[in-house]
């Protein structure tokens, strides 16, 4: 179909735990250039891991991205000169020297989830056993067979690794701090014809996810929990779920994550349809309280093929952290506060990001006056979750204060990508060579994300979406929550106005 020009070990890089896999269904997490779905075949409905790395191989190919990338390079430091107006980026290149290189331009797409988080246990350095975290995966791979295995978290990582390793490890035990409220993905191959048919209706389907609140093909619906009757409601639930998917959770009643009542009756009738598949009650009411540990929908919803199921064969066995958290590690495992010390040969850590600002403010970037990281140590400014004041020609993408965890990948990319390319473009046009985001712009920017952050049920849970799961990292919306349309809308208005909200000399 394609000719690879870049081996393969260029692609197998990060998250490659077992099982991991997309919860985006097809084709919500493509590219809706023609050019880049006329020629791909997609295998399943929810692709794993390789095959979406065979995707996107497959559009640096079609959009001849590798004459123009540098591999297995990592940016240490930026700095803007604003003599020059340019920075200079400090590159470490696998097996050679650090290098430098000059740049008008700086944009980061270092994505929202690729700063790894590990909780500073006491004692970790003496565990003798192998300990990984899932996003730092050995590219060789990991043999888990016969072992005895921790996971220690239970987002979508840890659910993904869960359902992967509980068959062949003699013994695996999951330590849960919240139980995942996961929907069912329920994940068919694709056929021929299926493809054939979805490549036939992309134009359309173009339409709606150019359109959609989150880049999905479907929105929450229009109407009110409280304005339909009951049996047209259950209905309606039974639909979402059995569809498979984030439908139950973003394709709901419109109401649903701002009203406590709206969410109690979703997660009621969630609750009562899952729970039933865990046969023994108190596991049950770990895995799936009968009140919910936070509204539904207010931390991320994963998606779950056999997880449930997977927690009643006899060598897997969850650990609540609850009222027993983790005391310390110990040379052949970890220890719980109730003392006892749970043996292991292989630790999976799938606790997480530093989401969303981390893949940025680890690189060492210094602006007209200081560097990112304090910049933004007391809480996030931007402008349209694109770019900083004191940073002039830099721009960043799927980054805070943008639609970010609340749309999707390629949707997002889409969008500010075009943004970017039609800035320069107009810079270019006009003989311009600086662009810095206005301070006053910013602060309203960072109001407006924050006032609507605080609208509906999310504040309530303690979740990465405001940044609660690192400690003393400010608690603020890292997220532009009102949808695409309005973050679309809000970056065209700029634009049309000769990109109010930025200076440009
Ligand atoms: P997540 O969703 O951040 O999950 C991390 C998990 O680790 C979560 O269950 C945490 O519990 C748990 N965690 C974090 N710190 C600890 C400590 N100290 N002790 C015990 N448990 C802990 O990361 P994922 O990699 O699963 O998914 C990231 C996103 O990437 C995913 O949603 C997709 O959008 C792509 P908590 O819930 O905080 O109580």
């Amino acid at each position: 179909m394609f000719n690879v020009i870049f081996p393969n070990r260029y692609f197998r890089y990060w998250n490659c735990y077992p099982g991991a896999r997309v919860d985006t269904k097809v084709p919500a997490y493509q590219f809706t250039g023609t050019e880049t779905w006329k020629g791909w075949n997609w295998k399943e409905l929810f692709p794993g891991r390789e095959h979406i790395m065979d995707y996107f191989r497959h559009v640096g190919n079609v959009w001849n991205l590798y004459p123009d990338i540098q591999f297995e390079s990592r940016v240490s430091n930026a700095s803007w000169d604003d003599v020059d107006n340019r920075w200079t980026i400090s590159v470490d290149s696998k097996g050679s020297h650090s290098s430098t290189l000059q740049a008008s331009f700086l944009v980061l797409c270092t994505g929202f989830a690729s700063q790894p988080y590990i909780p500073e246990y006491p004692d970790f350095e003496i565990y003798r056993g192998d300990c990984y975290h899932t996003a730092r995966w050995p590219q060789s791979g990991v043999d888990w067979k016969g072992k005895r295995v921790g996971i220690i978290g239970t987002g979508a990582s840890g659910v993904q690794a869960t359902q992967a390793m509980n068959r062949d490890a003699s013994h695996l035990t999951v330590f849960q701090r919240t139980p995942n409220l996961a929907l069912p993905m329920l994940n068919p191959n694709m056929s021929d014809k299926e493809n054939s048919e979805l490549k036939e209706a992309m134009p359309n389907l173009t339409k709606v996810i150019q359109t959609s609140h989150a880049g999905f093909v479907y929105n929450m619906l229009p109407e009110a929990t409280s304005s339909v009757s009951e049996s047209d409601r259950l209905k309606t639930y039974e639909r979402l779920i059995s569809t498979g998917g984030l439908e139950f959770w973003l394709g709901n009643y419109s109401d649903m994550l701002l009203s406590k009542e709206a969410n109690d009756l979703a997660y009621k009738f969630y609750h009562d349809k899952t729970s039933p598949r865990i046969k023994d009650p108190k596991l049950a009411e770990l895995l799936l309280p009968k009140t919910p540990p936070h509204p539904f929908g207010t931390k991320r919803v994963s998606l779950e093929q056999d997880y449930f199921e997977a927690f009643e064969r006899p060598n897997v066995r969850l650990v609540s952290l609850t009222n027993n958290p983790i005391e310390r590690f110990v040379p052949t495992g970890i220890q719980t506060k109730d003392g006892e010390t749970h043996e292991l040969d292989l630790i999976v850590l799938a606790t997480g990001f530093d989401s969303v600002s981390g893949g940025i403010t680890r690189i060492n970037v210094e602006g007209t006056s200081g560097s990112i990281k304090d910049k933004w140590s007391k809480g996030i400014s931007t402008q349209l979750g694109l770019s900083a004041h004191g940073f002039p020609n830099m721009f960043f993408t799927y980054g805070p204060q943008a639609p970010t965890a609340f749309a999707t990948g390629p949707a997002t990319a889409e969008l500010q990508g075009d943004w970017i390319i039609s800035c320069l473009q107009h810079m270019k046009t006009h003989g311009l060579h600086r662009i810095e985001a206005e301070k006053d712009a910013e602060q309203a920017w960072r109001d407006h994300v924050i006032d609507v952050g605080d609208q509906g049920l999310f504040p309530e849970a303690k979740s990465w979406y405001f940044g609660d799961n690192i400690p003393g990292k400010p608690r603020e919306a890292l997220n532009y929550m009102a949808g695409m349309p309005e973050y679309r809308r809000r970056l065209w208005k700029s634009a049309g106005e000769k990109y109010s909200g930025f200076q440009l000399s």
